[in-house]
């Protein structure tokens, strides 16, 4: 085995650490590195966090690393933050809320921001995972922020998710309806103790009563949780949630649909490797001669159809392929 990989698979903190970094800007070692690493990966179970910003993710991880840590589980951290003028303080905010297990060597904490970079952040995330689970951690929690397409993608790396919401959303939930029945395994209402929260859970219930997926075997549990200022309480109902969150895990490995889970990250890694491999050098390329600037042009001027533009760019690059 690789030195490096071996020392990464023995939890070695410091070439995870500059793995993922790589992994994040994209350097091309990164790639060859995680090739080697991947048979070492699949063993840990993977648990998304998401949620609009605000909602009290990064504060509801912090205390299901506690909740986790009394049964001795190890476990990473990976916060996606989509770099937005909105979220911008995110990372920081992280560090500092989950820093009381900073010392805690089984608990290994890191943020993964993109900088406008064509599409890949779904990848990125993908492959830090992969690098966590090499490292052989029994849990990985993944926080993301918003329920956008390019989370519910970030979101099929994980086996669990977790939808957290807040009282006084009004209109919001329902234009995320069916996205959020979609995606979500276990419910959060947050901030509980705050007006709304009992009209939300009521919101939700009776989503469910309508949902196929609810009615199929496993019927997402709604988890109030109170004010985080409220120690006790939170404590509680945090406990609760990784107590639903285990149930869930149980039930996807004695029903069968781990298989299905792992066959959903299977097909979500193909996508994000195709996507890597082959999409995003061609834009990149196309991006870089301006030729994709006169390709949209062409398009907006009814000079040319996406269609015959996308088979001219397949051609082109092919024929580059092939002269190699
Ligand atoms: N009043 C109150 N504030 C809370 C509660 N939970 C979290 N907060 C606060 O809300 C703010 C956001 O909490 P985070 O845990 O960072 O939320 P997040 O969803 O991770 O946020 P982003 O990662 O920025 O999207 C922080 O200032 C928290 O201290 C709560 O239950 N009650
Ligand atoms: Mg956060």
């Amino acid at each position: 085995m690789d030195a490096t990989i071996k020392k990464i698979c023995g939890g070695d903190v410091r070439l995870a650490s500059r793995l993922i970094r790589d992994i994040e800007d994209k350097i091309p070692e990164a790639k060859a590195k995680i090739k080697k690493l991947y048979a070492y990966t699949g063993k840990s179970f993977i648990i998304g966090i998401t949620g609009a910003p605000g909602a009290g993710k990064s504060t509801l991880t912090d205390a299901l690393i506690t909740e986790l840590r009394k049964k001795n589980k190890t476990i990473g951290v990976l916060a996606v933050d989509p770099t937005s003028p909105f979220t911008g303080g995110a990372i920081l905010g992280d560090r500092i809320r989950m820093q009381r297990h900073a010392e805690d060597p089984g608990v290994f904490v890191r943020s993964l921001a993109t900088r406008g970079a064509l599409g890949g952040l779904s990848q990125a995330a993908g492959d830090a995972i992969h690098v966590m689970e090499a490292m052989g951690k029994d849990i990985i929690i993944v926080e993301t922020v918003g329920i956008g397409q390019q989370e519910i993608d970030i979101i099929n790396h994980a086996h669990s998710v977790v939808v957290v919401l807040v009282p006084g959303m009004g209109d919001e939930i329902q234009t995320m309806k069916a996205g959020l029945m979609e995606i979500a395994d276990v419910f959060v209402v947050n901030k509980a103790n705050r007006a709304g929260a009992k009209q939300l859970q009521m919101e939700l219930t009776s989503m469910l009563n309508l949902s196929s997926k609810a009615a199929a075997g496993w019927r997402p549990p709604i988890v109030m949780i109170g004010d985080a200022f409220e120690p006790a309480t939170f404590a509680e109902n945090t406990a609760e949630l990784a107590q639903k969150i285990e149930e869930h895990h149980i039930y996807l490995q004695q029903s069968g649909k781990l298989t299905e889970r792992m066959h959903r990250k299977a097909m979500a890694e193909i996508n994000d490797a195709l996507s890597a491999c082959l999409l995003e050098p061609v834009l990149s390329s196309l991006a870089g001669s301006g030729e994709l600037e006169s390709f949209a042009e062409k398009i907006r001027n009814r000079k040319a159809d996406p269609y015959s533009v996308a088979e001219e760019i397949t051609q082109k690059f092919f024929k580059k392929q092939g002269k190699k």
